[in-house]
Order: structure tokens, then C-alpha cells, then sequence
């Protein structure tokens, strides 16, 4: 009887233990999640939310500006900031020197030839990352409106462009760090964030074992 009842309480025993391991577990987990929270806020970047023109736009008057407007303030760096508007012959319009204004990024442009233009935009993440990519619309003038001359040459800024209209990589989302020098001082700030979380949760995970296993 005593032995039996001895069992029954190994048994109960072995049901505590492997409770509370749920319960490290679940709290481990939910540990781990929190350390790791930062890491992937701090990589976020800022993301597109409007564009004027619109994406697929069909634009019958010079709409004289073409701006994009992100989530977040973008930062105004020299040399940063570039919106290039390229016909569909081609050439461009407007020197691809872009204002940033808190979360818009704005040039000045005059469009000529009708058809389909393409906007190539990089501007800087407010974490000092480049981000770029584009969008089209389709430019179909009303008769009367003055139409300008393009130009064979991206502009000013644009000729500067790691985004020129052509490149091989058509959007970077993924924040791979490109030359600018606030480019190069962001990127480790991110590193140690994800480098602190998986840490913590390495440290978390090795005390929760070292408890269960004196327990068991
Ligand atoms: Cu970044």
C-alpha cells in the first residue's frame, strides 16, 4: 500500500516537474520574443505610404512636382536624396535633386513626350539607411499644355544616383548599407541590437535548462 502510494507520488511528482518546464518554457519564449523586439524595430525602415503622382496614375495636367511620403521623418542628407522622372523615351525630366520635407521627399519636374514615365527614388531611412525603388504612372497630356524637352542626362543629382534608372538592383529593402557615411555609423547600431537580443535569449535558455534539470 505504501509503495503504491509512494508511486502514485513520483508520479504527481514527475507532473509537477513537467508543468513548471511548460511554464519555463512559455516564459523563455516569451523572454526571448521581448529581447528580440528591438532588434526588429530597429532594422524596420521607413516605408513608402503615398506618392504623388499615384502608383498607375493616368496624369493629364504638369503636375510640376513628383514627391513620395514614407511612415516616418527620412533623414535630409546631402547627396541622399534623389527622385529621378524618366520618359518613355528615355531621357529624363528634371534634374533628380529631391527636398525632403519630414516624411516627403520632393523634385520639381516638367514632363514632355506622353506615355508611361517611371520615378526611381533613394532617399535615407530615418535610421540613416538608404532605402529605394520605384513606381510608374502614365503621363497623357490634355491638348494645349506645354510639353518640356528631356534630357539625355539623369541631372544634377540624379547623375549621382546609386538608384539611376537601369541599375541592376531595381529596390533595396533589405538595408544592406551602401557608402554614404550615415550608412556606415547606423549599421553597427543595428548589429549589436539583434547581436544583445540572441544573447539574452541565450542566457535565458541556459538558465531555464540549469533550473529544470536540479529540479528533475
Ligand atoms: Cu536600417
Amino acid at each position: 500500500m505504501s509503495s503504491a502510494r509512494s508511486a502514485a507520488g513520483r508520479a504527481a511528482s514527475r507532473r509537477r516537474v513537467a508543468a513548471r518546464f511548460g511554464r519555463l518554457a512559455a516564459v523563455v519564449a516569451a523572454s526571448a520574443a521581448l529581447a528580440l523586439l528591438p532588434a526588429l524595430s530597429a532594422s524596420a525602415h521607413n516605408y513608402v505610404v503615398a506618392t504623388t503622382p499615384a502608383k498607375d496614375a493616368v496624369v493629364t495636367a504638369q503636375p510640376g512636382t513628383v514627391s513620395l511620403e514614407t511612415n516616418e521623418a527620412l533623414l535630409d542628407v546631402e547627396g541622399g536624396s534623389v527622385i529621378q522622372v524618366q520618359g518613355p523615351d528615355g531621357k529624363y525630366y528634371g534634374d533628380g535633386c529631391a527636398v525632403v520635407d519630414g516624411p516627403v521627399a520632393t523634385t520639381q519636374t516638367q514632363l514632355g513626350e506622353p506615355g508611361v514615365y517611371t520615378v526611381t527614388w533613394r532617399v535615407v531611412s530615418t535610421d540613416g539607411h538608404p532605402i529605394s525603388g520605384t513606381w510608374a504612372f502614365t503621363w497623357q497630356p490634355v491638348d494645349g499644355i506645354a510639353l518640356a524637352e528631356g534630357s539625355d542626362e539623369p541631372g544634377a543629382c540624379g547623375g549621382t544616383s546609386a538608384a539611376a534608372p537601369g541599375a541592376s538592383t531595381p529596390a533595396d529593402e533589405s538595408g544592406a548599407p551602401e557608402e554614404s557615411t550615415e550608412a556606415a555609423s547606423a549599421a553597427p547600431t543595428d548589429a549589436l541590437w539583434i547581436v544583445g537580443g540572441v544573447l539574452l535569449a541565450a542566457v535565458a535558455a541556459i538558465v531555464t535548462w540549469l533550473v529544470v534539470r536540479r529540479r528533475a
